[in-house]
């Protein structure tokens, strides 16, 4: 059997010390669809030394065919960095199972899903990914303006965010999603988590501050434009990494 997605982050961003999952999230007014292959796995080999992961979403898995996915994770996978499927995954247990394979298919280690769905719909779901071996990582409280309307929903006594909690703690997913945005939300996570790890976006151009919410409890960054956009993303990923990882180090 494979290693856990948890322990194989969590060794990865001990041995690099750093914190950063790179959202591969191209602009597609700057690239256009054909050259979207090179340019990601350009920026894969130019901050791997940096990152502990990469994340793909919709700006690159519905353009490109499954042979130029499969591509972009096997580079990530010759630098030794995990491959994250940022899909929200939030339908029957039946097809999220068909979404899983395919993911399996193209080597992806783990996928983000939206506890939505409801317990049992989300336990079915995590016992298929077992068996695929896949990693699972739930949202708890996502980072834009708004997300309270939502996820910080008052059900009987709880928030929504609680419950979504409770559920992953309770399944043993790898990992939850809480808004670098909302640093009382992740304090809050951090304390009844019992260990998850905290995987946090929104930070810089989203606009929240990395330094807060490592300080709130989270364990590892998702960063997108601010690190993809820049001018110089070897310089801008390496100067994150130091800057959140020296500062408890
Ligand atoms: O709550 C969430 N917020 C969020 O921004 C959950 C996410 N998965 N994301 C994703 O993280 C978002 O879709 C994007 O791929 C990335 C953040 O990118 P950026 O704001 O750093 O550019």
């Amino acid at each position: 059997m494979k290693k856990k997605f948890a322990s194989l982050i969590k060794e990865a961003s001990v041995r690099k010390k750093s914190r950063i999952v790179l959202a591969l999230d191209p602009d597609p007014n700057k690239i256009a669809r054909d050259n979207m292959l090179e340019y990601l796995t350009s920026i894969i080999d130019a901050v791997n030394e940096d990152i502990i992961a990469v994340k793909l979403n919709m700006h690159v898995l519905l353009p490109l065919s499954n042979y130029e996915i499969s591509k972009i994770v096997e580079t990530a996978h010759r630098h030794d960095i995990a491959a994250i499927a940022d899909i929200k995954l939030n339908d029957i247990p039946h097809t999220n199972q068909i979404v899983i394979y395919n993911l399996a298919s193209m080597n992806f280690n783990a996928v983000i899903i939206n506890p939505f769905i409801g317990f049992h719909a989300l336990h079915e779901t995590i016992d298929y990914a077992n068996l695929e071996e896949m990693g699972i990582i739930t949202l708890v409280f996502m980072s834009h303006k708004g997300a309270e309307n939502t996820f910080g929903l008052k059900v009987g006594e709880k928030h929504l965010y609680d419950i979504f909690l409770e559920w992953s703690v309770k399944l043993d997913v790898d990992g939850i999603v809480v808004g670098a945005t909302y640093p009382d939300i992740i304090k809050h996570c951090y304390n009844l988590a019992n260990g998850k790890a905290i995987y946090s976006p929104g930070v810089v151009t989203q606009g929240g501050d990395p330094m807060v919410a490592i300080k709130h409890g989270v364990d590892y960054l998702i960063v997108g434009r601010s690190i993809i956009d820049a001018n110089d993303p070897v310089r801008k990923s390496k100067e994150l990494k130091e800057k959140t990882w020296n500062m408890l180090y």
